[in-house]
């Protein structure tokens, strides 16, 4: 791209972001009644509404004060199915307990309404002959509302995102990141957009017996029980911009369409089934694509306390990829770690994803792991360790793939991936957060492809991440 037009896309993209945070973010900051407390999980902000409704049909004497709702007991218990479907960030995922969901709820009759917007602002500069430079913004907004019924709780889900103004051109550099079309081609060291909509869903739980939750959710667009809680939503990536590179390994189906998902919960153990289309967005990230309901997965998740959460899922997704022949057999298991420290949470994953390629009979791996630790309030520490086998990082490039697979036997390189990163909050505008953040990324791969990226190709991204207060 040339230099004029690549200062007329930043402008552009700058531009768009800005308009885009303010736009939807000041209706949310003037919403009324807020009862959330910044430091506690969404399932307890919840109950705290449900309380204060009940509340307010007390006489005055036994009505408690905000202040003293928090700093009351949180375990009491609330309705379990409410309980249980505020508490998913995206599908029916879930994040340990005790993760904070930086969330606003207010309450209008019966139904919860709940409000959570999260957008950065990056800068991003990919080193070497593969890599390049762009200003761009990921974000995502969504809203929910609940209400309950007898025992049983609805929730409708919206979630929305403004990537396909914000990021121009299809992709954000990201060396070594691929999957999903820009331009006809297949991404290689680029990360796509998310879709306008990424989420619209219907979710129903209700209790059986004392100790188990039946859950039934369906969503023309969503998020299929496979994989970890994907990384725009997980605890542990809360303060990293870019994507993971094993995306596609690990959670890349948490934007699909014709999503249906049964799920048990019994106790401390839940087991979903959902079926999918297993076709990965096109390149209209307007637009809601249908297509027939022809992939499965299935996933046993543990959640030992209210800090821990694990799973282990499989799917079968058929033919995911528009330009690549065959369908995919994907495994994946995680282990999250939350714990509330400065505030905040101290969030750790572990993730494992692995893709079996039927065309090619063929599996990769990747390894992920990741932290965000607070410190003093305001203060962020981010790192994340990947380790992946790509096997697609010359898709575009046939006569290179060609010529590798000639000279060194495979098209599959095992890249290993390592960050670190730091984000401060600052005051700016009493309804957001406010950070300002950096994160440097360092790679190793092997001999045969150093001539394409360079002996040390490095990655620095520079950020502001403005999210919605839970409260003012
Ligand atoms: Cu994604």
């Amino acid at each position: 791209m040339n230099p004029a037009r690549k200062l007329l896309a930043r402008r552009r993209a700058g531009a768009l972001a800005a308009v885009t945070v303010s736009l939807f973010l000041a209706p949310l900051a003037h919403a009324e009644r807020i009862c959330f407390s910044q430091n506690i999980s969404a399932a307890r902000c919840a109950l705290l509404c449900a309380t204060r409704l009940a509340n307010e049909m007390q006489p005055a004497s036994q009505t408690m004060n905000m202040a003293q709702m928090k700093g009351m007991n949180m375990r009491m218990p609330m309705p379990p199915a409410a309980e249980l479907l505020v508490s998913e960030p995206s599908g029916t995922s879930l994040n340990p307990a005790s993760a904070v969901m930086p969330m606003r709820m207010t309450m209008r009759g019966e139904w919860n309404l709940n409000f959570m917007a999260d957008a950065f602002v990056t800068d991003t500069q990919q080193s070497g002959p593969r890599g390049a430079d762009k200003l761009y913004s990921t974000n995502v907004f969504m809203g929910s509302a609940e209400h309950s019924v007898g025992r049983g709780a609805f929730l409708f889900d919206l979630m929305l995102s403004l990537e396909p103004a914000t990021i121009t051109d299809r992709e954000y550099p990201l060396l070594f990141q691929t999957g999903e079309t820009a331009y006809g081609k297949p991404i290689e060291d680029g990360q796509h957009p998310h879709n306008l909509f990424m989420g619209i869903g219907l979710h129903y739980a209700h209790p059986i017996g004392k100790s188990a939750i039946f859950e039934a959710y369906f969503a023309p667009v969503g998020d299929p029980a496979l994989g970890p809680v994907a990384y725009p939503h997980r605890s542990s990536a809360a303060e990293i911009p870019q994507a993971p590179i094993g995306h596609h390994w690990e959670d890349s189906t948490h934007i699909s369409y014709e999503v249906a998902t049964v799920g048990l919960k019994y106790k401390f153990v839940r087991w979903e089934a959902s079926g999918f289309h297993g076709g990965e967005p096109n390149e209209n990230r307007w637009n809601i694509a249908t297509g027939a309901m022809d992939s499965w997965s299935t996933r046993l998740s543990l959640f030992p306390t209210t800090n821990w959460s694990a799973q282990a899922s499989v799917g079968r997704l058929t033919h995911p990829e528009a330009l690549e022949p065959g369908d995919v057999v994907r495994t994946t298991a995680s282990v999250e770690y939350s714990r509330p420290l400065s505030g905040s949470d101290w969030a750790t994953s572990f993730v494992f994803g692995r893709n079996h390629d039927t065309a090619t009979g063929t599996g990769t791996n990747a390894f992920l792991a990741e932290s965000v630790i607070p410190y003093r309030a305001n203060n962020f520490f981010t790192g994340r360790w990947e380790l992946v086998d790509k096997d697609d990082l010359f898709a575009a490039q046939p006569a290179i793939e060609q010529q590798l697979l000639e000279t060194v036997g495979t098209n599959t390189f095992r890249i290993g991936e390592y960050t670190l990163g730091y984000t401060r909050y600052f005051p700016f505008w009493a309804p957001l957060e406010t950070g300002i953040g950096a994160n440097f990324s360092t790679y190793t791969l092997p001999a045969a492809i150093i001539p394409y990226y360079g002996a040390h190709p490095f990655g620095v991204n520079l950020y502001l991440h403005f999210q919605l207060k839970p409260q003012q």
